[in-house]
């Protein structure tokens, strides 16, 4: 994997959304001083990669314009790799995503696996950055009608696997592809648990073995998990500390990166991981 961190456990990618709509830190850091601060600190807490995103993927988000995207996002991944940070840019529009790996940006993050821009895959391939292939089956507006699987884990391989030939026919090199089995989008909270429970076998496909990231942090599938007994969803707290299992749970598994809102608790989690599986091997 070109320039990216390599460590003897999981990496741990912390969330910089530029927005004020993302279901889970919406409008936190929306203003640019507050998202470089806030990118900074995440760093500081132990994040190897800080994932920048103008654009909320929540359910039934609507989408925003490209000039506004790059509005939120240019100082913000300009001031991160100043500061001397692994950034990671989520977006689905090549156009950001060439602001970005132009501004310095080690990793194009993909929410929709190369689907939603034609244009992604040649920009990655020029640009010779990493690729996280985020499987996707429309966009946010109306993802629920498409989350429809009757055997979720091989359907999301294979169409994983599409996805890499395409973008491998576009130019990407295959040493530069992450994997990412895109928890919550198009996907029930049902659909979600076997993903997780069967993540050794999503990395592997017919093209190769791949690099495989996990983004379930604080995702409604958490708080329905911990709901209260009259259905109440578990609270952002709640759906912080599950995220802190599924962190452990996923590292144990080989995932190579975890995407977290919260740093410190998960970074512990990829060294309890770590120390796991040495000892297991
Ligand atoms: N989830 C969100 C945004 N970007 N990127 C990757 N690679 N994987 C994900 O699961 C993912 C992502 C949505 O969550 P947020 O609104 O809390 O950032």
């Amino acid at each position: 994997m070109t320039e990216l961190p390599a460590k003897d456990r999981s990496l741990v990618m912390g969330v910089v959304n530029v927005t004020p709509d993302s279901f889970s830190d919406g409008g936190q850091w929306y203003g640019a001083d507050a998202a470089i601060a806030h990118g900074l600190e995440l760093a500081a807490q132990g994040a190897d990669i800080v994932d920048v995103g103008g654009e909320s993927t929540r359910p039934g988000a609507q989408r925003i314009d490209e000039a506004e995207e790059l509005r939120r996002i240019g100082p913000v991944v300009t001031e991160l790799v100043r500061a001397g940070l692994t950034v990671s840019i989520d977006t689905m529009r090549a156009r950001v995503a060439g602001f970005a790996v132009d501004a310095g940006a080690r990793l194009v993050n993909d929410v929709s696996g190369g689907l939603a821009d034609p244009d992604m895959p040649r920009l990655v391939a020029a640009a010779g950055v990493s690729y996280v292939v985020v499987h996707w089956r429309g966009h946010s507006r109306d993802m629920y009608a498409r989350a429809v699987y009757a055997d979720v884990v091989t359907e999301v391989r294979d169409e994983l696997a599409e996805r890499v030939d395409a973008v491998v026919r576009a130019g990407v090199d295959p040493g530069n592809i992450v994997l990412d089995p895109g928890l919550g989008f198009g996907k029930r909270p049902e659909h979600n648990w076997p993903l997780l429970a069967r993540l050794a076998e999503l990395g592997t496909l017919a093209g190769g073995t791949f690099p495989v990231l996990v983004g379930a942090s604080r995702k409604g599938f958490l708080g329905k998990l911990l709901a209260a007994d009259d259905g109440t969803p578990g609270t952002l707290a709640d759906r912080d500390q599950a995220t802190v299992a599924v962190t452990a749970l996923a590292a144990v598994a080989g995932a190579w990166c975890v995407r977290v809102h919260l740093v410190p608790p998960n970074a512990d989690a990829v060294k309890v991981a770590a120390a796991w599986r040495r000892a297991s091997r």
